[in-house]
Formats: C-alpha cells, structure tokens, sequence
C-alpha cells in the first residue's frame, strides 16, 4: 500500500506505533519497525541518556527506519532534541505542545518532522513552518488528549493542509484504519493495539487491564487543569475525579499520580497507577506480536477497499 507517508518514510505499510510514555521502548519499536511499520521510541519524561541508548538499541535489531516521539511538555525537551539530531534519527513526532524552537535543528539534520496537533489552527501553523506532515490525534487516544473526537478533527485538518495527514485515536483494526483514509488520513498511529503486543514490555496486568476492557471502561481525568488524561477506570480515577469535583487544589491532584504510569507499566499496580488506554480498548482481545498485528490490520483493511464497490452498484 503506497501512500505520500510510506514514500516520504520509506516504510512499507501506513502504520506508525504510538510514542507511548514507558511503553514504546526499543524492543517494541524495533518490533513494528521490522514488521514493516514505522516503531516509535517515546522520550516522554526520560532523561537525554536513556533516549540516546535506546535508540542505539534499535538501530542494532533493525536497519528500517524509525521515529522518536518528544513530549514537549518534559522537563527534559531541550536535550531530547539535541540527541535526535546528533543520533541522525530519520524521523521525530512531537506532541503536547508546540515543537516550532526545535525544527530548525530537526531539519538540518536531516529528520522528516511530523507533530500531533489537535486543531486545525496548530496544523495550518505546522505545515507553514515547514513540517513533512500532522498527525491528527483525536480524544479517543490514551494518555493526553485534546478537545476534539477523530472523526471530526481528521477530515477538517485533511482540508486545511496540503501535507499528509496521519490519523490517530480510535483505531484498533482494519475498519478503523479504511475509515482514516476515508476521512483523508495516508497513514494511522496506533497505541493501544500495540500496549498489548508480546513484544511490547509492560507488565502483565496492565495487558490483562487493557484486554479485559469493555468499552466503556476508560475515563478523563484533569479536565480542570488543563491537562486532559484517558486512562483506564480504577481507585486512582476514582480519587482523583472525586477531589476534581471537590475543587482540590492542582497539587493535592497531581501528588496522586506522580510515578504511576511507572507503577502501572512497570511494577503492574493497575490498581493505583495510571492505566493510560484509548477507547478503543473494548475492542482488543488478544496478545499477538507486531508482525501480526500489522499483517491482519492490512488485510482487513485491504478487504474492505476491496468490497467497497458494493455500496455503489
Ligand atoms: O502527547 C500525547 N499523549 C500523551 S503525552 C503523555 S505523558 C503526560 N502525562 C501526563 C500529563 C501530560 C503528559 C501521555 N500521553 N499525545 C499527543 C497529543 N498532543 N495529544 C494532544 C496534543 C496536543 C495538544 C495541544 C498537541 C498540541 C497542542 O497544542 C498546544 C499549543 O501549544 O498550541
């Protein structure tokens, strides 16, 4: 399947595997990568060491290329930046924010740069400073989140930009991945799908969590600071929610979930960590590896354009 993404990229399938915050790893980029996809590191809050190894560790597994995600809101953004460029990493999305002071030096290296944005207005701004394409991220998706659904950012920013558009939030399977390109996406990012992969590293009851989902099991905390979060419902949510409406202050909200998507991910407390999921985690049933997953999500896709002239006879 050709498209402007996979020939900008040089991947062989439209499927970019979310920068997910201590779950995109290197055996999970690397992963998708090899099975054709484009794997993505997430920097997230990670110091610019661990980012530098990490990607070391890819380029040892596999010669296909891959992205870094910067998370524009960590501390750690700067050097992040700097380590991308001087690795000569072939491709960076950014996200929670606006990467504008980095794609100077983004560019120069040689890097495509493709930001999450969340708005039309943030694309329209993107694509005039000279980025290669927006991935359009709506609040379906795990983790930080925006204010608008897929289904109406995607198609509005499609219109808006003359880059290609990626589009995210929401899609778990081949339906969801036709549906993107019918709304003008030439590529989709997927999170939660890959969260649940065999190779992907996190502990065993955050992938019990998240296939045991029903589809009306994940919440958004933070709407009144600013800092819109998806994670899957459980006592932490419920606190949290609870104090949100009480009125808590910023800090009394924040002291409960510093370190738990750590101690969710890692040391498997899905109880009171942060259990970041998208909505569509109702829909994933199954461990399966990267390669499977890439190859089922083509061919349901490729099924469905294929039977599509059965609407029009
Ligand atoms: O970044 C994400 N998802 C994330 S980051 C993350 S780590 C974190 N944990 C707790 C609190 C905050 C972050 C977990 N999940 N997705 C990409 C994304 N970017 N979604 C929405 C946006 C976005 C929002 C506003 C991008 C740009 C933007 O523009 C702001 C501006 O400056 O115009």
């Amino acid at each position: 399947m050709k498209t402007r993404v996979t020939e900008l990229l040089g991947i062989e399938y439209p499927i970019f595997q979310g920068g997910m915050a201590w779950v995109a790893e290197y055996h999970l980029a690397a992963a998708v990568s090899e099975a054709g996809g484009l794997g993505i590191i997430g920097a997230a809050n990670a110091p610019a060491q661990w980012v530098r190894d990490q990607i070391r560790k890819v380029k040892e597994i596999t010669d296909k290329p891959f992205g870094v995600n910067v998370m524009l809101l960590s501390p750690y953004a700067e050097e992040v930046a700097q380590v991308i460029a001087e690795e000569g990493v072939r491709v960076v999305t950014t996200g929670a924010g606006n990467p504008e002071k980095y794609l100077e030096l983004w560019k120069a290296s040689g890097a495509k740069v493709i930001p999450v944005v969340a708005s039309v207005a943030l694309a329209k701004r993107m694509e005039r400073c000279g980025v290669d394409a927006v991935i359009a991220e709506g609040c379906e998706s795990g983790g930080h989140i925006g204010e608008l659904t897929t289904m109406t950012l995607v198609p509005q920013i499609a219109d808006a930009v003359q880059i290609p558009v990626i589009g995210a939030g929401g899609v778990g399977d081949g339906r969801g991945m036709a549906a993107m390109f019918m709304l003008g996406a030439e590529a989709v990012q997927i999170g939660t799908r890959f969260v649940v992969a065999k190779e992907s590293q996190v502990h065993e009851n955050y992938k019990k969590r998240v296939i045991g989902a029903k589809d009306i099991d994940s919440v958004v905390t933070g709407r009144s600071t600013g800092h819109p979060v998806r994670l899957i419902r459980n006592k932490m949510t419920r606190e949290y929610l609870k104090l949100e409406k009480e009125g808590a202050s910023f800090e009394e909200m924040e002291n409960l979930t510093i370190g738990g998507l750590r101690r969710a991910v890692v040391e498997g407390d899905v109880t009171e960590g942060n259990v970041m999921a998208g909505q569509i985690a109702g829909l994933i049933h199954k461990e399966q590896s990267c390669k499977e997953i890439i190859e089922e999500l083509m061919d349901e896709t490729a099924a469905l354009f294929g039977s599509c002239e059965k609407w029009v006879k």
